[in-house]
């Protein structure tokens, strides 16, 4: 085994993660999703509402009036980054509650953003109150910055980061729950418990469908959200804009398949054939390339945020294989986690 392997092997058994999950270099913090909010002229405001006996609106003053809490807490983004001990202080949303009479029908409660899209994530109200949910204003001791959702944003410990909702303007207790925008459309799974590895839900795609599907080689804009299509042979697949988040292409035969702008979050790609497969503009987030062969492979203006190249493995090296054909800007492998980074990087460079 190499030192490099050792290292890495070292350091993944320091910390306790949940499964599939890996560190962020020290004292990073990407951000993800929306970066800007709807109005900024408005992010002042935080109203409560639905099953409360008077609905209010605070501002972020009356906010900063109430009892303050701080909590460290490891943050675990579905797209396989953590990151461990950020320190949020805020109002603990048991107490902001407090302040309220509400209604014993209320069962659920959704947080809703002000962002282009009215973002929204929801949980059941004794969850989000056992998981200590903070309503945060501070990050480090500093305002929380307007990219990471400020300056009021939830913070919900023990959850994947997509219950933590940037720009937070309202927030309503209802009887029934509202799915968010993740949980609706994206099948992000509605409890999300990183260390049950709760990402997605279960999909709806029948086997007939599936099997219909791979025949064609045509997945181009359609949802196939957790598809199988392992060991698959799909040389030359269409699949511009297609949705294959967590999809399964392990060792499948994907030559010149082109996955321009697909999303990819999360597939499994370990030991493909990815040979002159296009990656343009694609949402690689979290997704596994272990093993694949990227020779000619183009991944120009793609997001690989928490995507792995390599994993060690019972003292072995699964290991993507790149040429000079491939195209990988270091801008684009930049965001990587360090050790992924540095494999690609030195893979990258042999090629020359
Ligand atoms: N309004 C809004 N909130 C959001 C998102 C988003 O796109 N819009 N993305 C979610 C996801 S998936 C993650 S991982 C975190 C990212 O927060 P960060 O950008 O501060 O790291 O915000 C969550 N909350
Ligand atoms: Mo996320």
């Amino acid at each position: 085994m190499s030192n490099r392997s050792n290292e890495m092997e070292n350091n993944q058994k320091q910390v306790p993660l949940p499964p599939g999950q890996q560190l962020v270099a020290p004292g990073k913090w990407p951000v993800i999703g929306e970066r800007e909010p709807a109005d900024r002229s408005t992010l002042d405001t935080l109203a409560i509402g639905g099953l409360v006996d008077t609905p209010r609106s605070f501002q972020l003053s009356d906010l900063r009036d109430l009892q303050q809490t701080s909590m460290t807490i490891d943050i675990h983004c579905v797209t396989r980054w953590s990151k461990l001990g950020a320190s949020f202080s805020g109002i603990l949303l048991e107490d902001l509650l407090a302040q309220f009479n509400v209604d014993p029908k209320a069962k659920f409660i959704s947080f809703v953003s002000n962002s282009p899209t009215n973002h929204s994530s929801s949980l059941l109200l004794e969850t989000a109150i056992e998981q200590k949910t903070l309503i945060a204003l501070d990050y480090d001791g500093q305002p929380l910055e307007i990219g990471h959702g400020g300056p009021i944003r939830n913070i919900v410990p023990g959850r994947y980061f997509y219950k933590s909702v940037k720009w937070l303007k309202e927030i309503k207790l209802l009887e029934q729950d509202e799915l968010g925008n993740w949980e609706a459309g994206s099948g992000y799974h509605n409890e999300a418990d990183p260390w049950l590895e709760q990402r997605y839900m279960v999909p709806n795609l029948d086997r007939r469908t599936v099997i219909e599907l791979i025949a064609s080689r045509d997945f181009s804009n359609r949802d196939l959200r957790s598809i199988d299509a392992s060991k698959r042979d799909l040389r030359g697949l269409k699949a511009v804009d297609a949705k294959l988040r967590d999809s399964n292409f392990n060792e499948a035969n994907l030559e010149e398949a082109d996955f321009t702008k697909a999303n990819l979050s999360n597939a499994h790609l370990v030991n493909a054939n990815l040979r002159k497969a296009n990656f343009r503009n694609g949402d690689l987030e979290g997704t596994d390339f272990s093993g694949a062969d990227l020779r000619g492979a183009d991944f120009t203006n793609s997001s690989l945020i928490g995507a792995s190249f390599c994993t060690f493995k019972n003292d072995q090296n699964i290991a993507a294989v790149f040429d000079a054909q491939t195209v990988l800007p270091d801008s684009v492998i930049a965001p990587l986690f360090p050790e992924q980074y540095q494999f690609v990087r030195r893979a990258l460079d042999a090629c020359k």
